[in-house]
């Protein structure tokens, strides 16, 4: 392995097995995200070299990728320290872990794999905005660290780049659509995201989204939505540091809070984390 992690995709070392596995995974989330989906992770994904035929070759990927918006995959053992992340966003290259989930666990894992860093990243790097604000969080990550802002930071990636949604309007009429990868490679969570009554759907809000704490083992309680991707830009260019000024006083929420000074699209019903609740306790 190398000082920055990466490490050769070894393309001819996946068995007929993991190539199963990311044929199954692309399927049937293809099949589900016409509807779900925003227009641009479905153009990104119609440029690429992303299909059911097996896992993709990241040389290929980056052929179509890096003429597009500059951005590259590299490959990587799973989950890499921050600072090595960020160093890697700072100079639009993307780590993908080169491995693919078992069989026996389409559903749930704990590190990021290739269906999830590829399909669910890959097709929103083809687009500009999400190009630059990608680049931004790196730079913006590996300042945050040295002055011990990453919590609230981190915030921003998650709530966005993964678990974000967007207007969108279809028909003539406004709808919330999915650009978050960790939303756009889930089977389960892609419909509850868009469909489900249960999660709140609140208005983006940049210092409302750095109080907020998430949740990794679970569905969210909340989504956060932009009025559109170009709303990225302006994050983009923003100075973080008289954010993190204001943010050392004040609340910090829990993931299903509502506040009144939020714009709620949806108050969600809270159904599923209450049923989950009572099943575990
Ligand atoms: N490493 N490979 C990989 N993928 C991630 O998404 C990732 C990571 N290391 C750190 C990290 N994410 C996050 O904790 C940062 O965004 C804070
Ligand atoms: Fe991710």
């Amino acid at each position: 392995m190398a000082h920055d992690h990466t490490i050769p995709q070894r393309w001819e070392h996946y068995t007929a097995q993991d190539h199963a596995v990311w044929k199954t995974l692309f399927e049937r989330q293809t099949a589900l995200l016409p509807g779900l989906a925003c227009a641009e992770f479905v153009e990104g994904m119609r440029h690429l070299p992303i299909s059911a035929q097996g896992i993709p070759n990241f040389a290929e990927l980056n052929d179509v990728l890096k003429p597009q918006t500059g951005w590259q995959v590299v490959a990587v053992p799973g989950l890499v320290p921050d600072e090595v992340f960020f160093e890697h966003l700072a100079n639009r290259r993307f780590p993908s872990g080169n491995f693919i989930r078992g069989a026996n666990q389409l559903d749930y894992l704990q590190e990021p794999d290739v269906f999830h860093d590829v399909f669910g990243h890959v097709p929103m790097l083809m687009h500009p905005v999400m190009a630059d604000f990608i680049q931004m969080y790196g730079e913006a990550g590996l300042r945050a660290q040295r002055i011990g802002k990453l919590t609230e930071l981190a915030r921003v990636y998650w709530y966005t780049v993964e678990f974000g949604l967007v207007k969108e309007v279809v028909n003539g009429a406004q709808a919330l659509r999915i650009y978050g990868a960790g939303i756009a490679s889930s089977f389960t969570e892609s419909v509850y995201a868009v469909q489900s009554a249960s999660p709140h759907r609140i208005g983006f809000e940049l210092e409302r989204v750095m109080r907020t704490n998430y949740r990794i083992d679970d569905f969210q309680e909340s989504y956060f939505v932009l009025d559109s991707l170009d709303d990225l830009l302006g994050l983009a260019r923003i100075d973080f540091a008289p954010v993190y000024e204001r943010l050392n006083h004040g609340p910090s929420y829990q993931p299903g809070d509502v506040l009144p000074t939020d714009t709620v699209l949806h108050r969600g019903s809270g159904a599923y984390h209450c049923a989950h609740t009572a099943v575990s306790a």
